[in-house]
């Protein structure tokens, strides 16, 4: 837990969202800010500030947000129809809340590469 992070906030339940997953170790749920008609962000419960910050005991946990993503496509129904999982780092790739989180958008066409 970091005190002044919002998705922190989120997994106490101080700072209420949309939640569309849960497990022990991570959490789910929908953007603010859709940039789809679905647009889930998958978080893991534990602070971690950037992917740059994962050490050997994350292991478990990123491949935990993995499998959430992919439960979540399925409940959304783009697991067919495709989607994309992506996580940002740092400012320069477009990081703004600095507790990693996985993107999980779909619902539209995606097109490659990123902006
Ligand atoms: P990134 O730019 O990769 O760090 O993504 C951060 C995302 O978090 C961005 O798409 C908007 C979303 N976001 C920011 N504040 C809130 C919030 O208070 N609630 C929810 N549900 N999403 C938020």
């Amino acid at each position: 837990m970091s005190e002044d992070c919002l998705f922190c906030k989120i997994v106490d339940g101080d700072v209420p969202a949309d939640i569309v997953y849960e497990s022990d170790s991570a959490l789910a749920f929908r953007d603010i800010s859709p940039q789809a008609p679905t647009h889930v962000l998958v978080i893991p419960r534990k602070h971690i500030s950037t992917i740059n910050d994962l050490d050997e005991f994350d292991r478990q946990l990123v491949g935990d947000l993995f499998m959430a993503a992919k439960q979540i496509a399925a409940q959304e129904g783009i697991d067919e129809s495709g989607y994309r999982a992506v996580m940002n780092c740092n400012k320069g790739a477009g990081q703004s809340v600095f507790h990693i989180h996985l993107h999980v958008l779909g619902g539209r066409g995606l097109s490659w590469p990123p902006g």
